[in-house]
């Protein structure tokens, strides 16, 4: 059985390749929502609709466990996620809140994402839930999915957008800044050039393969004798550019099929 994992576009497979990094016996199939994203700017009730849809998806495909390698949707809908299937479901907030915790030393940790993601103020949350002396500073960036949905995270457009969005994060003496949205890793040195190399970006990727990895070894479901694993990429939007895209950020040649979902 396949491990899913779901994004609203090219972001998530920040996430899949830690997976395929850790776990490389395992099959895995990936829905990009491309042809509806962004989805960080939408109603939460909008994004748990669309969550579900493509949940519906890879259950139909008989997938051992669901990744929601995408914020947003994990903001907006794991914990009902959680009581409509019946398999392990796994989202990249308490992840990423567990690395960022481990990461700071001066306890001021900053948090970019998406409006879905800022607004619900789940990081500060999950942080404080684990330690509320923590002191937690939210920025919402909205414009950054396009840069990377659009392959121009290798811009001067792109710098300067990036430094106006986090002009407010620099006066605040955080030692760690989560990279709140899974696609925000592909702009990784951008973000860090803006920061300067003190701040410590924390990506949720590394933790949420490594604790897919511990759930399956502890309900006996890993696969350790698979030859040759399949790796299946699904899109709602051009195939072709999925592909090119793709196998660019995940270094190597995917295959990608066209998907339709309902409106
Ligand atoms: N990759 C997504 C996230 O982690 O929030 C989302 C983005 C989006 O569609 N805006």
């Amino acid at each position: 059985q396949p491990i899913g994992l779901l994004d609203s576009g090219f972001g998530g497979l920040t996430v899949a390749s830690e997976v395929l990094r850790q776990l490389p016996q395992e099959d895995i199939i990936y829905v990009g929502d491309n042809l509806r994203c962004p989805y960080g700017s939408r109603q939460p009730s909008e994004v748990k609709r669309y969550l579900f849809q493509i949940m519906d998806v890879l259950a139909e495909q008989d997938v051992k466990m669901i990744i929601i390698a995408c914020n947003t949707a994990t903001a907006a809908g794991l914990d009902e996620a959680r009581t409509r299937y019946s398999i392990p479901v796994l989202g990249v907030i308490s992840p990423g809140s567990r690395a960022a915790i481990s990461a700071t030393q001066t306890e001021r940790i900053g948090v970019i994402g998406t409006d879905v993601t800022i607004t619900s103020d789940s990081y500060r949350r999950e942080i404080h839930r684990i330690n509320p002396r923590l002191y937690v500073v939210n920025q919402a960036c909205p414009p950054f999915v396009q840069l990377v949905e659009e392959d121009r995270t290798d811009t001067e457009e792109a710098h300067q957008i990036v430094a106006r969005f986090l002009n407010p994060l620099q006066d605040e003496q955080i030692d760690t800044l989560i990279l709140g949205c899974t696609h925000y890793p592909l702009l990784a040195p951008v973000i860090g050039e803006v920061m300067g190399d003190k701040i410590k970006l924390i990506s949720s990727a590394e933790e949420t393969a490594r604790e897919a990895s511990t759930i399956l070894q502890v309900k006996h479901l890993l696969n350790d004798d698979n030859p040759v694993p399949q790796h299946r990429f699904l899109t709602t939007g051009d195939p072709d550019y999925f592909r090119k895209v793709g196998s660019r950020w995940l270094k190597r040649e995917i295959e990608v099929t066209g998907i339709t979902l309902l409106p």
